[in-house]
C-alpha cells in the first residue's frame, strides 16, 4: 500500500455500522467510503416501497453520520447522473475517480453480493481485502466446526453453544438460568382483545426521509405495498430509542403472547428491531445483553428474556450458518415436489379467509408481520396448498422491511415449506385451521367456519391440511413427528377421506 492513493472502502447497504471491519481497516484522513444506490440492488425482487425507503434513507443517514465523524464520503444516488446501476459499475466508476491502490469491504450478506465481490479483484486488476462481517455472534468457520459430522443440526443445540460463549442467561456452573435452556412452554399464549396492549415507538419522516419517501413513490410506484404510515426509525440514535420503547413497554410480555395473534394489531409485543438488526443500527449482542440485564433487574420475566435471547444468538445465528453452509444450490430445493403458482392474493391482499386477509393487509401498510403470522397464516398456508418454494421465497424476500436472503431464505423455504426435506426443521409447519383458531381471533370473524371439514364454507386450512398430508404420505409417514397424524388420518373411513380430498380439489380449482 502506497502513502499517498487512497484505499477505496466500499459500504453495502446493510454495513451501516461504525464497526464494520471495513472501517476498522481504512484511514479516515486518506481513504474513501463509497456507498451507492443501484438499481440492481432496487430491483433484483419488487421490493415493498418501505424496504427501499427504509434502506435508502438509512444509507444516506450514516453516511451524513461518517462524514460528520471526518471521513469521505462518495455517495451515489441513485437518480445521479452515470449511475450505471449495479454495485460492480459504480465501484469501477470510483476506481475512475479515486485511483484507489485497494478495495477494502467487509462479507456481503447475501451469496449473489459476495459473487460479485469476488470478481472485484479480477474484474480491476486491484487488491481486495474482503474482511469478515463481526456483526455476528458466531462466525462462519465456527458454524462449519459446530456443523461439521453432526448428524443432524438442529438449532437447540447450536443455541446452547451460543449460550456457552456469550455467557448470556448462564449460571455460574455452566447451566443454564433457571434450571432449563428453554421456556417454551409457558410462551404460547393466546391473546385477548381486552389485553393492555403496548404502544410503539413510530418515528415522524425527517426531511431526508421525506425526500427518499417521495422518490420511491414516483419511481417505484407499481411496487407492493403502502408508503403512508412509515415508521421506521432510519438512525442509530432512533432506532435505539426504538429498542429502549420496547423493553421499557412490551418485553415483559414478548415472551408469554410471543405465538399470538389478534386481527388488526400488528406488532403486539414483538420488537419490531429486525431490519435494525439487519442492516446494522442496532448490534445483535448488545440488544441481548440488555435483556439480560432487565431480567437480572428483575423488571422482566426469564421465559421472556430467554424466548427474546434465543431468537437471536439462536434462530438468528443458526439460519446464518445454515445458508453460508448450503448455498447456491439451497435456493433450488424443492423436497416436496411443490409446482403450484403463488396465489394472487398474496400481493392483493383480496381473500374472505381473515387470517390471511390480515397478515397480508398489515404487510401492505407496514411491511411487518411478526413471527407466527410468517410461519403459520402465510407459510402454512402456501405449504398446504403447494407452492412452489422459488415462489414463496420471493415473495418473503420482496415484501418485508427485514427481508435479506440469507435471514429469509432458510426461514422460507427450509423452516416454512420444508423445501430442504428437514435440514433445518424435523417436521413441516403444517397446521389445520385450529391452530389459527386457538392462537388468533381471526375465526370469529371469518366467512368460512373453522369447525367445518368439508362443507362449501368449511375453513379451507382443515380440508388443505388432510390433503396435504395424504399426498405427502410416502415422503412423511416414516417421519416419527408425524407418526400419530398418519395413524389419525388412517382411522378416518374412506367417505371421510374422500371428501375431505374432494374440498381440497374444490379449493385449489377455486384459487387456480
Ligand atoms: P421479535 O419477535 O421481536 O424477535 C426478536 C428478534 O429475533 C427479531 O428482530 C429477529 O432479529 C430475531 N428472530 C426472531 N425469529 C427469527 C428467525 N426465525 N430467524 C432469524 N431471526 C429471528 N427475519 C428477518 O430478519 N428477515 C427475514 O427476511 C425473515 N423472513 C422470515 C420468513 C419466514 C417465512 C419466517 C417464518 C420468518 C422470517 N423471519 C425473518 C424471522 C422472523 O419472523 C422475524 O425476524 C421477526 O418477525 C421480526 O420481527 P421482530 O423484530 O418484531 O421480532
Ligand atoms: C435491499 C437494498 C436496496 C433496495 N437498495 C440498495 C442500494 O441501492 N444500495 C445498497 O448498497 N444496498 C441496497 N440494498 C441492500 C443490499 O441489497 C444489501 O446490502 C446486499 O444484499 C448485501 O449482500
Ligand atoms: Fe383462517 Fe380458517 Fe379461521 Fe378463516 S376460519 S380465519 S380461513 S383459520
Amino acid at each position: 500500500m502506497s502513502d499517498d492513493r487512497p484505499s477505496l472502502v466500499v459500504i453495502l447497504g446493510d454495513q451501516l455500522s461504525p464497526e464494520m471491519t471495513s472501517l476498522a481497516a481504512a484511514d479516515k484522513g486518506r481513504d474513501v467510503v463509497l456507498m451507492c444506490e443501484v438499481e440492481e440492488e432496487t430491483a433484483y425482487v419488487g421490493h415493498h416501497k418501505q424496504k427501499i425507503a427504509f434502506i435508502l434513507s438509512a444509507m444516506r443517514h450514516f453516511a451524513e453520520e461518517l462524514e460528520e465523524d471526518g471521513w469521505t464520503v462518495d455517495y451515489i444516488r441513485l437518480t445521479d447522473e452515470g449511475n450505471t446501476g449495479s454495485f460492480t459499475g459504480e465501484v469501477e466508476r470510483a476506481i475512475k475517480r479515486h485511483h484507489p491502490d485497494r478495495i477494502v469491504v467487509t462479507d456481503a450478506g447475501e451469496w449473489r453480493v459476495q459473487q460479485m465481490i469476488d470478481g472485484w479483484a479480477k474484474d480491476f486488476d486491484i487488491d481486495v481485502d474482503c474482511l469478515p462481517d463481526q456483526r455476528f455472534i458466531c462466525s462462519k468457520p465456527e458454524f462449519e466446526d459446530w456443523a461439521e459430522g453432526r448428524k443432524s443440526l438442529r438449532m437447540e443445540y447450536f443455541y446452547r453453544e451460543m449460550r456457552r460463549k456469550t455467557g448470556l442467561l448462564m449460571a455460574g456452573d455452566g447451566k443454564p438460568a433457571g434450571g432449563e435452556w428453554n421456556f417454551d412452554k409457558e410462551n404460547r399464549k393466546p391473546a385477548d382483545n381486552d389485553l393492555f396492549l403496548p404502544d410503539r415507538r413510530r418515528f415522524e419522516p425527517d426531511e431526508i426521509t421525506k425526500e427518499v419517501i417521495d422518490m420511491v413513490a414516483e419511481t417505484f410506484a407499481d411496487n407492493f405495498g403502502e408508503l403512508a404510515k412509515f415508521g421506521w426509525a432510519v438512525t442509530r440514535k432512533d432506532a435505539e430509542k426504538a429498542f429502549a420503547h420496547f423493553l421499557k413497554a412490551a418485553a415483559e410480555d414478548f415472551g408469554a403472547y410471543q405465538d399470538a395473534m389478534l386481527e388488526g394489531k400488528p406488532f403486539l409485543w414483538h420488537s419490531l428491531i429486525s431490519p435494525y438488526l439487519n442492516v446494522g443500527l442496532l448490534d445483535p449482542l448488545d440488544v441481548c445483553r440488555q435483556v439480560a440485564e432487565a431480567w437480572e433487574a428483575k423488571k422482566i420475566p426469564l421465559n421472556s428474556a430467554e424466548g427474546f435471547i434465543r431468537q437471536i444468538i439462536g434462530w438468528r445465528e443458526y439460519v446464518r450458518g445454515i445458508y453460508w453452509r448450503e448455498m447456491p444450490d439451497y435456493r433450488e430445493r424443492n423436497a416436496l415436489r411443490a409446482q403450484r403458482d403463488l396465489p394472487w392474493f398474496y400481493w392483493s391482499g383480496e381473500t374472505d379467509m381473515a387470517c390471511l386477509k390480515d397478515a397480508i393487509g398489515q404487510t401492505r401498510e407496514h411491511a411487518y408481520a411478526h413471527h407466527i403470522q410468517r410461519l403459520m397464516i402465510t407459510g402454512t398456508f402456501a405449504l398446504l396448498y403447494g407452492v412452489d418454494p422459488r415462489q414463496v421465497h420471493e415473495w418473503y424476500l420482496a415484501v418485508y422491511v427485514d427481508a435479506f436472503e440469507w435471514v429469509e431464505l432458510p426461514n422460507t423455504l427450509g423452516m416454512s415449506q420444508f423445501g430442504d426435506g428437514g435440514l433445518l426443521g424435523s417436521k413441516p409447519y403444517a397446521a389445520s385451521g385450529a391452530y389459527i383458531d386457538r392462537m388468533s381471533d381471526y375465526c370469529g370473524t371469518c366467512r368460512y367456519d373453522v369447525k367445518k371439514r368439508t362443507e362449501d364454507d368449511a375453513c379451507p386450512f382443515n380440508a388443505l391440511y388432510w390433503d396435504f398430508i395424504a399426498r405427502h404420505e410416502k415422503t412423511l409417514k416414516g417421519n416419527p413427528r408425524m407418526g400419530r397424524i398418519y395413524s389419525n388420518w388412517e382411522r378416518m373411513d374412506e367417505e371421510t377421506q374422500k371428501a375431505l380430498r374432494k374440498r381440497a380439489k374444490d379449493v385449489i380449482e377455486g384459487l387456480g
